[in-house]
């Protein structure tokens, strides 16, 4: 049931209410997972701890880390809290290497994060009258089931769509009136370049919210999907083992996304592990607070990010964090200089004769280089070669301004590259080791 414009009464709580309830179940997850699995109780062990230590929320940094690889270790439910008749789902994130980390619900943890999910839509304006078209995968994946029961919580119309057929998906947008739409920001520009050659124009379905994540993207991709399908586009982030999406959403002021402190506890940390100040880059380090089936002490998400100021016009009393600027995996460093693939992006997106879709190659010959693949839009390409090559070097100069890098810029036709309806792929690292 709603609260006035808020999902739950819990998004306005006062920020010391909210300070007070972090402590509370701080101290709960911590004897949890002391008590009923063994991998943490060795490890606080022996970092010489003891459940009875967490008295301030500020003890929670005595605790070690958790990172994927203790996830992948401890495959497939070792570090389950619960007996396994509890359990009454699980899911998995595959990642890019090694075995998948298997994470697992019990009833109410199912019901804390449908509830979590429903707060972000609510925020965005999602209601009964919508039509919510889900188009992300509904399998092992926590993006599909998880917004999946959370529009249907609110009562909106859901259409399980899944991804991929995606003519099939624009003619039921169509046929079903479809207001809302959920998908990773690289198959929402696959669907608007899709749309576009059924001679659908884009917005001419009648989308009002876009709901994507699950992935990095850039306030550029942003402005091009706001502008093609005429919606409003909104951020969405989670992980798997912090239960899925529902974790950081952005609310109508698309200027941060809160992230709901009363179930996470959130930390920002620098290369060594040590908390930076408020405003300052770092790694997003989460502890989950009331998870019951899998709790996870001081997460290392991998996820490079900075608090905002949290004060916001919505009312609503959770932090926020920046948009992700990037993985911690995902940087790449090229002759001394570190670049995320969404900082490209961001300035190939803002280029008008650049078209949806690019790929970055990287190879190491005596030094590495890093070419940019960009596909052109087909209405700007002349047939002259002087106005391509006018336009590559612009592209290179952008880049350069941006990233402090020079780059090798390829153009290629449209349609060249490879498009995707999950997470994309645009990175591809030749560099053997020499
Ligand atoms: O991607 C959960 C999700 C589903 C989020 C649907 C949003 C929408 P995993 O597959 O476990 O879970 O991948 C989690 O994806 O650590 C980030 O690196 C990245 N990621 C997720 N959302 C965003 C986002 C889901 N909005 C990993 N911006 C995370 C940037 C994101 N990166």
């Amino acid at each position: 049931m709603p609260y006035g414009k808020y999902w739950q009464k819990e998004e306005v709580l006062a920020k010391k209410e909210i300070e007070e309830l972090q402590l509370k179940r701080l101290k709960w997850v911590v004897r949890h997972a002391y008590s009923n699995v063994p991998f943490y109780r060795q490890k606080l062990k022996k970092a010489g701890i003891h459940p009875d230590d967490i008295s301030r929320r500020e003890d929670i940094a005595k605790l070690p880390f958790t990172t994927k690889e203790h996830l992948r270790e401890n495959y497939p439910f070792g570090l389950f809290a619960v007996p396994k008749e509890e359990i009454v789902r699980i899911h998995t994130s595959s990642g890019t290497s090694g075995k998948p980390k298997v994470v697992g619900y019990t009833r109410r943890d199912l019901e804390n994060w449908v509830n979590m999910v429903a707060r972000c839509l609510y925020m965005v304006g999602i209601r009964r009258k919508d039509v919510f078209q889900n188009m992300v995968s509904y399998t092992f994946f926590t993006g599909g089931l998880g917004l999946h029961y959370a529009a249907e919580l609110i009562g909106a119309m859901v259409v399980p769509a899944g991804t991929g057929n995606t003519e099939r998906q624009i003619r039921y947008m169509l046929d079903f009136g479809t207001t809302a739409i959920h998908a990773t920001p690289s198959y929402a520009m696959y669907i608007k370049e899709v749309a576009e050659s059924m001679e659908v124009k884009p917005d001419e379905i009648g989308l009002k919210i876009g709901c994507f994540g699950a992935e990095p993207w850039s306030d550029n991709t942003r402005k091009r999907l706001e502008n093609a399908f005429g919606l409003k586009a909104y951020d969405s982030y989670g992980l798997s083992e912090m239960n899925g999406p529902g974790v950081a959403f952005e609310c109508e002021e698309q200027h941060g996304l809160h992230i709901w402190a009363d179930h996470y506890f959130i930390e920002i940390v620098d290369d060594e592990g040590n908390p930076v100040s408020d405003g300052e880059k770092g790694e997003l380090i989460l502890t989950s607070l009331t998870k019951e089936a899998l709790p996870i002490l001081r997460y290392k998400t991998g996820d490079i990010t900075y608090i905002m100021d949290d004060e916001c016009s919505c009312g609503r009393t959770h932090p926020k964090i920046h948009r992700i600027l990037g993985r911690a995996d995902d940087m790449i460093v090229v002759r001394g200089v570190n670049v995320f693939p969404s900082q490209i992006e961001h300035v190939l997106m803002q280029i008008p004769e650049v078209g949806d879709n690019f790929q970055v190659v990287i190879t190491r010959n005596i030094l590495d280089e890093l070419t940019v693949r960009v596909e052109m839009r087909e209405d700007v390409f002349t047939g002259e070669l002087a106005d391509l090559e006018k336009i590559r070097q612009k592209v290179q100069k952008e880049l350069h301004k941006e990233l402090g890098l020079r780059t090798n810029v390829e153009l290629v036709e449209k349609g060249t590259l490879e498009r995707f309806r999950g997470k994309a792929k645009r990175v591809i690292d030749l560099r053997k080791e020499l």
